[in-house]
């Protein structure tokens, strides 16, 4: 079943910019409750905007916005053999859809996405945390695009700051911190253990051999939610034919950073790599990530080797 998102598909914040400071204060005073690794105090405190950067307008607010993603399962054939994973894909773009409400009417939007996101969507009341540390809509689960933008769009008058909040099915529940592949979802802190999350390591091309391997990075936690079961169930179907996974298993030179690639220069690369439009367009589908698409080989070869 096609599942399609209305163009209407979206939640939104605008938060007073000055809740930033709180945001801060209340990041700090939770950071130095713990015990943080030195490259956990770089990625949540160093590397995170937490204070506003020099901007070529007056800030205002902060937006906040929401919109769902939709599971695909991929299916790949080679031979007699054929793995499977799921993915995440943007259908819809937010930036699209603020520029049409906001920069068009001569507003100013800068795309911040070292702010602390999660907190702000919490905090300002667009969902909710699970344990496994992600960010909850009540209808859409864990799979959306969280993104946050410096503005100087007015603010909601009567903005409420509501703090931390931990989705009620956490307490009961527990899945997530019993499947969790790399023991990285503690019983008895909230933060999870970033060192070793699967997710992080693949992308750092650290994962260990004796890990299981999947082709987009570790979803384990989010794939397995009882809270997302809705979008797991009706997840589509993208099959790749024969022909189509022996071409995926070939390596090809990438760019330095294809962090920075975007969804037109992964378009062109593939072509220039002679995919047919089919299998590009397949692949898009999949809404993977340029870092996905680099290491797909060695991850098609790795799973193929590996399933019986
Ligand atoms: C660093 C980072 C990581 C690190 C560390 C994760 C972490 N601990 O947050 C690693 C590399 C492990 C990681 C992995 C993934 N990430 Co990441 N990551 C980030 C990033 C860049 C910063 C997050 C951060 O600074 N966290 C610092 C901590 C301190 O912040 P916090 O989690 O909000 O902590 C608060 C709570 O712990 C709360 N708290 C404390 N005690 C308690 C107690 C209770 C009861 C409650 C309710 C709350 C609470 O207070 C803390 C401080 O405010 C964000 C983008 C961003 N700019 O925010 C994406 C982001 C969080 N990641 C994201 C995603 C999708 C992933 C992965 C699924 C990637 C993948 N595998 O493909 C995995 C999922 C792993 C997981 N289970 O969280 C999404 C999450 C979307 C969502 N639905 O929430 C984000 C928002 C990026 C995005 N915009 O899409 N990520
Ligand atoms: S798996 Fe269970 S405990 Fe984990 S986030 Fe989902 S509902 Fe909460
Ligand atoms: S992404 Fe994987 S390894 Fe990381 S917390 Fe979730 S289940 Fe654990």
């Amino acid at each position: 079943m096609e599942q399609h998102i209305q163009a209407g598909d979206f939640r939104m914040k605008i938060i007073p910019v000055e809740y930033l400071s709180k945001a801060k204060e209340e990041l700090l005073r939770f950071c130095q409750t713990i015990d943080l690794s030195p490259s956990e105090k770089k990625t949540y405190i160093d590397d995170c905007m937490l204070e506003l950067p020099e901007l070529p307008f007056k800030a205002v607010s902060i937006i906040v916005i929401m919109a769902p993603m939709r599971m695909k399962t991929a299916v790949f054939h080679l031979g007699n053999q054929s793995v499977t994973d799921l993915f995440r894909a943007r259908e819809i773009s937010v930036d699209d859809y603020l520029n049409g409400l906001f920069a068009d009417k001569g507003y100013h939007l800068m795309n911040a996405r070292t702010l602390p996101q999660k907190m702000l969507a919490v905090c300002s009341g667009l969902g909710k945390y699970g344990k496994n540390n992600l960010v909850y809509e009540e209808d859409w689960g864990s799979f959306i695009q969280l993104e946050t933008y410096i503005s100087d769009v007015p603010c909601e008058p009567e903005f409420v700051w509501r703090g931390v909040v931990n989705m009620e099915r956490c307490e009961s529940c527990g899945v997530c911190m019993r499947l969790c592949p790399g023991q990285a979802i503690l019983k008895d802190r909230f933060l999870l253990d970033m060192e070793r999350c699967h997710g992080w390591l693949d992308v750092m091309g650290r994962l260990p051999e004796s890990a299981p391997h999947t082709i987009a990075p570790c979803c384990v936690c989010q794939k397995n939610c009882p809270k997302n079961s809705k979008w797991r169930e009706n997840a589509d179907t993208i099959e790749f034919t024969g022909e189509e996974t022996q071409l995926l298993t070939i390596t090809h030179d990438m760019p330095d950073n294809p962090f920075a690639l975007t969804a037109d220069k992964m378009i062109s690369l593939m072509r220039g790599w002679g995919y047919p439009e089919s299998l590009v367009g397949k692949i898009m589908k999949l809404g993977i990530y340029p870092w996905t698409l680099k290491d797909l080989p060695v991850k098609l070869e790795h799973m193929l080797a590996h399933t019986s």
